[in-house]
C-alpha cells in the first residue's frame, strides 16, 4: 500500500516514516550529533552538518508534510522561529495583510521586529473576506490567516482568502495551530504554506517547544530551506523525536479534545456567571457555517467572558481552579486556563486588542482529555 493512499489516522503513525536503515529501529533514533564523517571533502551520506540536515528532524519534516498533504516540511526551534522564517521571504517595501485577532507573540514579531526592516503590516478583521479587498495593492505579498483565531475563536474562510491571495499574486499562509491537520487541511483549501506551533497539539504533551512549516511549491520550499539553514533556527533532534511521538496519537487526542470542549462550551453557555462563550461549534457563531465546511470538528479551545467583564472576577475564577492549571500555552493532554490580557496577548496595545474583544474578563481554556465530569466540576466550583 502506498503511503500517499493512507487515511489520516494511519498517516499520523506511518506518514513519511520508515524503519531506520542500519538497525531496523521502529522509532527514529535521536541523532544527537552536530556533524557527520565525510570520506572525502563534500562526500557524505546526505548529512554534512545538523543545521543543514539531521535525520531525526528529517523524519519529523516528512511527517508534517505528509499530514498536510504536501511534499515539503521544515521544522524550527519554536512556532515563532517558523513564522520568522516565513516573513524573511519578504523584502523592504512589501506588505502583509494579517488577521487582527491572532497570537500576541506573532503580532509582536510582526510589529516590533519586522516593521523596522520596512515591511508594512495591515491588521484587519477577516470574518468577511470582502472586507480584506481594500487593503490589497501592488505591494501585497502575503496574507496571514490564523483560524480558529487565538483567543477569540473567529473563523476565517480559507478558500475565500486563497482567491484573494491568488488574484494579488500573494502567498497565503495559514497558522493551523488551533485546528491541526486532523481538523483542517489548509492546502486543500488553497493555502501555499501551513504553519504550526507544534508546541501545542502536534507535540501534545506540553514537553517540547517546536515550530513547523508545510509548503506546497518547491520554489517556495527551497527559499524557506535556504532561510532555515542560513538563519539557523532549527529544532534539536530530541525535540523532533518528542514531536514525532506526539503526532502518532494526534487523531485520538484531537477527537477527545473536541468532545470535551463541546461539553465545556455548552456548560459555560448556560452558566449564570458567564457573559459570553466563544466556540465555533455553536450554531449562532458568526462563521459557524464556514467552520462546518472547512473543519472536521470544532477543536479543543474555548474562550469565555465572566459576567461584568471585570479583571478581578476573571482573576478570582482562575485562582479558584483546582484541576485546570493556570498557564500559558495550549494543546497538551492536560487542561490549561489562561488570561489573554495579562498573559498571551499582553504585547498587543489595549486599544488594538479591545477591538477584537480581548478584554479584562476574558478567559481562554485549552480543554484537555481528562474526564469530562471532572472538568465541569472544577469549572462549576471555580465560578461559584
Ligand atoms: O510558542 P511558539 O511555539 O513559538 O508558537 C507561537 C504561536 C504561534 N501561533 C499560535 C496560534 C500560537 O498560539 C502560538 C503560541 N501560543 C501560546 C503560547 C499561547 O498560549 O497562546
Amino acid at each position: 500500500m502506498k503511503k500517499k493512499e493512507l487515511k489520516f489516522n494511519s498517516l499520523t503513525i506511518h506518514g513519511g516514516q520508515s524503519f531506520e536503515e542500519t538497525t531496523g529501529a521502529v522509532m527514529p533514533p535521536i541523532f544527537q550529533t552536530s556533524t557527520y564523517a565525510q570520506t572525502s571533502p563534500g562526500v557524505h551520506k546526505g548529512y554534512a552538518y545538523s543545521r543543514s540536515a539531521n535525520p531525526t528532524r528529517h523524519a519529523l519534516e516528512r511527517s508534517i508534510a505528509s499530514l498536510e498533504g504536501v511534499d515539503y516540511g521544515l521544522a524550527f526551534g519554536s512556532g515563532l522561529a517558523a513564522i520568522d522564517a516565513v516573513i524573511k521571504l519578504l523584502q523592504p517595501g512589501d506588505e502583509l495583510i494579517s488577521t487582527n485577532d491572532l497570537y500576541g507573540g506573532t503580532y509582536r514579531l510582526f510589529t516590533q521586529i519586522f516593521e523596522k526592516y520596512g515591511i508594512k503590516f495591515h491588521f484587519v478583521p477577516m470574518g468577511q473576506a470582502q472586507d480584506v479587498t481594500q487593503y490589497i495593492n501592488a505591494h501585497t505579498k502575503l496574507i496571514w490567516v490564523e483560524t480558529p483565531t487565538n483567543p477569540m475563536m473567529n473563523i476565517i474562510d480559507i478558500k475565500a482568502m486563497s482567491a484573494l491571495a491568488k488574484n494579488a499574486k500573494a502567498l497565503l499562509v495559514v497558522d493551523n495551530t488551533f485546528a491541526t491537520p486532523y481538523l483542517q487541511k489548509p492546502v486543500e483549501l488553497g493555502a501555499d504554506i501551513v504553519m504550526h506551533s507544534a508546541t501545542k497539539y502536534l507535540g501534545g504533551h506540553s514537553d517540547v517547544l517546536l515550530g513547523c512549516l508545510a509548503v506546497k511549491d518547491k520554489e517556495v520550499a527551497d527559499q524557506l530551506y535556504f532561510i532555515q539553514n542560513s538563519s539557523g533556527a532549527v529544532c534539536g533532534p530530541m525535540d523532533a523525536f518528542l514531536t514525532l511521538r506526539g503526532i502518532k496519537t494526534l487523531h485520538v487526542r484531537m477527537a477527545r479534545h473536541c468532545e470535551n470542549a463541546k461539553a465545556v462550551a455548552n456548560f459555560l453557555r448556560h452558566h449564570a456567571k458567564v457573559e459570553a462563550v466563544y466556540w465555533p461549534g455553536f450554531e449562532d457563531h458568526p462563521n459557524h457555517a464556514i467552520a462546518k465546511a472547512q473543519m472536521k470538528d470544532y477543536g479543543g479551545m474555548v474562550s469565555f467572558r465572566v459576567k461584568g467583564d471585570r479583571l478581578e472576577d476573571a482573576v478570582k475564577v482562575l485562582a479558584n481552579l483546582k484541576l485546570i492549571t493556570l498557564a500559558e500555552s495550549l494543546g497538551g493532554v492536560e487542561s490549561l486556563a489562561g488570561h489573554p490580557v495579562t498573559m498571551t496577548h499582553a504585547s498587543i496595545p489595549k486599544a488594538e486588542r479591545e477591538k477584537t474583544g480581548v478584554t479584562d474578563g476574558l478567559i481562554r481554556l485549552s480543554v484537555g482529555i481528562e474526564d469530562e465530569a471532572d472538568l465541569l466540576k472544577d469549572l462549576e466550583q471555580a465560578l461559584k
